[in-house]
């Protein structure tokens, strides 16, 4: 990787978490409402996949204003959704389950379970029949992979040798409930190796997260088929803003944090990039910029108007008898 791109991938992670402390602050005041799932701690993971992934579409799920950022979306447009203004990436309708943006490639913030993954496989279909360039990458986690809808996406994907690379996000939990307790091993890549070639990452190390992403998404613009990356990590906070997550032991959540993503991405920087703490902290001290700019953006927004309450809303009237 060259430096500028671990330069980008390190000031946008920062630029990350920054922005879900953000968040939950705002959440805590009331002016940002519904469900709220944070990605701290998983930095890594959802920037470097999607500075990697560079000629494709994206299908996510609840869990992605950082994925959003890192596509390319203005951290202000992604702000502004999580207030419900007008000015947000989804015109403050979809709010922080639903960023939307086609000038991305990014559709979704899906807040159904693995309910993306067949919308994937249908992008995955028109791009093949389109003889398209764009690859598709679904994101997913280790939760999804017990439902019906992921074990058909596999299926279908790989019989008809469709450009798309699964991508599992393991962080161990679904809600409460820990993945050996509901699956019968914690590699969920094992149930995709039938199917495809099927991988497994360090997912707080962008780097490595960086290169498998990148070497997939070659494989898949030559044609090869669906591929599946599962990489393992670790969400510091609870599964949304109404869980305190007391179903997980402060040891391991202390394990967890020695190894936090951003400080080893630091270490890189430094030792690999030659690049001097005065530096690393002009990045941070952007990043926190860019969030306090984008938390003014959103309050200072207008609301949507109640005459517009029914656009890009589709509906067919039913005639009966
Ligand atoms: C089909 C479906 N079932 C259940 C839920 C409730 N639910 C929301 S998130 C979640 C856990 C999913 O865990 P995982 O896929 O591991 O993703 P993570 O939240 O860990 O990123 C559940 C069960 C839902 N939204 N959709």
């Amino acid at each position: 990787m060259d430096k500028l791109t671990a330069e980008e991938i390190f000031y946008t992670m920062a630029l990350g978490r920054r922005f879900e402390y953000a968040a939950k602050e705002h959440y805590m005041t009331g002016e940002i409402s519904g469900f709220l799932h944070l990605d701290i701690g998983q930095e890594a993971l959802s920037v470097a996949a999607m500075k990697a992934f560079d000629h494709g579409d994206v299908f996510t799920t609840y869990r992605e204003h950082i994925m959003a950022i890192a596509r390319g979306i203005e951290p202000k447009a992604v702000m502004a959704e999580l207030f419900g203004k007008k000015t947000g990436v989804s015109e403050g309708r979809g709010g922080s389950m639903h960023l939307f943006d086609p000038s991305h490639f990014f559709y979704g913030g899906d807040a159904i379970v693995g309910g993306h993954l067949p919308n994937a496989v249908g992008c995955a279909y028109a791009r093949k029949f389109q003889k398209s360039e764009h690859g598709v990458m679904a994101v997913f986690g280790d939760g999804a992979t017990n439902g019906g809808a992921f074990f058909e996406s596999l299926n279908i994907a790989s019989a008809w040798k469709l450009p798309m690379l699964f991508l599992c996000e393991n962080n161990r939990y679904a809600i409460g409930t820990e993945i050996t307790r509901v699956a019968p091993f914690l590699e969920q890549a094992k149930k995709a190796e039938p199917y495809m070639p099927a991988k497994e990452v360090d997912g707080n190390d962008a780097l490595a997260v960086y290169e498998a992403v990148k070497e997939a998404q070659e494989y898949i613009q030559k044609g090869h088929g669906p591929i599946f990356i599962e990489a393992f990590t670790y969400r510091w906070e609870g599964h949304s803003m109404s869980d305190p997550g007391t179903y997980r032991s402060q040891e391991e959540m202390e394990i967890w944090k020695r190894k936090d993503p951003i400080e080893r991405m630091k270490k890189v920087l430094k030792e690999r990039y030659m690049m001097s703490d005065e530096q690393i902290e002009a990045l941070e001290k952007k990043a926190e910029a860019e969030v306090d700019a984008a938390v003014k953006f959103a309050a200072e927004s207008p609301e949507p108007e109640v005459d517009e309450l029914f656009d890009h809303v589709f509906a067919e009237e039913v005639h009966h008898g």
